[in-house]
């Protein structure tokens, strides 16, 4: 009979604005150390000082656990964030997202999301042909959690990442976010990259492309980032869909392969 987990999420924020979240989902006996962890990464965050960090932490039953498989990653290299942006357009179209939604997506991103043009918490819902907004929070969005590594994919993973210089918190979690967003039932594709004003890196990922990380996808020192998740609303129950995302608990036990680096020359 296979262990209960825990859901760990820390989310920290300063005068009311969103600055730093994570969630982990783990065996009891590792919490205490990861708590600490998130704990630490909220009081050193490179978007700077909170005034509020808030770490929950509630039992998911080993019933209610489905384990999967972390998608290909492959690693595009761009010269500048133009570039990205063009290259992250492209991938979505070849994802069957419209080139209109793609666009409002990367303009909703780089103007900053939320109202007052500052980054969500969650992620934006974005219809894949007209590009309309679909979540009902547009500071809120839509947070996934309950997903993870087991602790010796993680160690294979990290393995497979260091060749690259690519053994970084920042891909891990953003693969093990962007493997369970892949999955969704309803989901066609997802767009990202960071708010964190020193990582310019971001990614497209979807089912059939795999994770298809991209160098620069914005200017340094830009703290407007995000993600979006593109869904067909004819085709998916859309509170269905976020209550998958925010609750279905899901370990990935098994890594993909590292590809590349690719170098994308664009059209500028
Ligand atoms: N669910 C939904 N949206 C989220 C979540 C979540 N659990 N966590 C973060 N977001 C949204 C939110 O709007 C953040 O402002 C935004 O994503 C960026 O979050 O291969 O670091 O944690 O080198 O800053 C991607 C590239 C890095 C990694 C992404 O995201 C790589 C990153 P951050
Ligand atoms: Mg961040």
């Amino acid at each position: 009979m296979p262990k209960d987990l825990n859901s760990l999420r820390m989310r920290a924020e300063r005068n009311g604005q969103h600055i730093s979240g994570a969630e982990r989902l783990l065996p009891t006996d590792d919490l205490a150390a990861a708590a600490i962890d998130l704990l630490q990464r909220a009081l050193q965050h490179p978007r700077g000082d909170v005034d509020r960090i808030s770490l929950s932490i509630e039992v998911v039953p080993s019933l209610e656990l489905t384990t999967g498989a972390l998608p290909d990653l492959y690693n595009n290299q761009v010269a500048s964030w133009q570039q990205g942006r063009e290259l992250a357009l492209q991938l979505l179209e070849s994802a069957g997202i419209s080139a209109v939604a793609g666009r409002k997506a990367l303009a909703a991103l780089a103007r900053g999301a939320a109202p007052g043009g500052r980054s969500m918490r969650g992620a934006m819902l974005i219809d894949a042909d007209s590009g309309e907004r679909l979540e009902r929070d547009q500071a809120r969005g839509v947070r996934v959690s309950r997903m993870d590594l087991s602790a010796a994919a993680k160690r294979q993973l990290r393995q497979l990442l260091l060749p690259h210089s690519l053994d970084d918190p920042h891909v891990i979690e953003a693969l093990t976010l962007a493997a369970k967003v892949s999955a969704a039932p309803g989901i066609i594709a997802e767009l990202c990259w960071s708010d964190d004003p020193d990582y310019l890196a971001g990614y497209v990922a979807s089912a059939a492309l795999g994770y298809q990380r991209i160098n620069l996808l914005k200017p340094a020192g830009e703290e407007r980032g995000g993600r979006a998740f593109f869904v067909r609303p004819s085709q998916v129950r859309l509170d269905e869909l976020i209550s998958w995302l925010e609750k279905t608990p899901l370990l990935f036990e098994q890594v993909g392969r590292v590809h590349g680096p690719k170098t994308y020359r664009g059209e500028r």
